[in-house]
């Protein structure tokens, strides 16, 4: 068959690496002595669209072991979140924190 020598092995390699998924990053909520729970909830709901029931349960396993998950993102993502909770912390004056690690 000239003109086309590629064995399917060579183009089926070839396109698992075209379609390799993207790197996931943990946002992980640290809890503090300050912030509210209602506001840490809220957060929850809001920023990383928590059911109410699953939100209370996540802010208080943060508020009880130190730390939790609050989502698993693409790294754009998982930064713009974390912003947008240090933003709404520091504006309601609330020392709030969360980090990012690469699953
Ligand atoms: N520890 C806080 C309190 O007792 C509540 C809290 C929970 C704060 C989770 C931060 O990520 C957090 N008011």
């Amino acid at each position: 068959m000239p003109g086309n020598t590629r064995t399917t092995e060579e183009i089926k390699t070839k396109d698992k690496t075209k379609l390799k998924r993207p790197d996931l990053y943990k946002v992980i909520l640290l809890n503090d002595d300050y912030t509210t729970m209602d506001f840490v909830v809220y957060i929850l709901e809001t920023v990383f669209n928590k059911k109410p029931i699953e939100a209370i349960q996540i802010m208080l396993h943060v508020h009880k072991n130190g730390s939790g998950l609050a989502g698993i993102y693409t790294k754009d993502i998982a930064e713009t979140k974390i912003n947008i909770v240090h933003e709404l912390a520091q504006k309601n004056e609330f020392p709030l924190r969360c980090i990012m690690e690469k699953e």
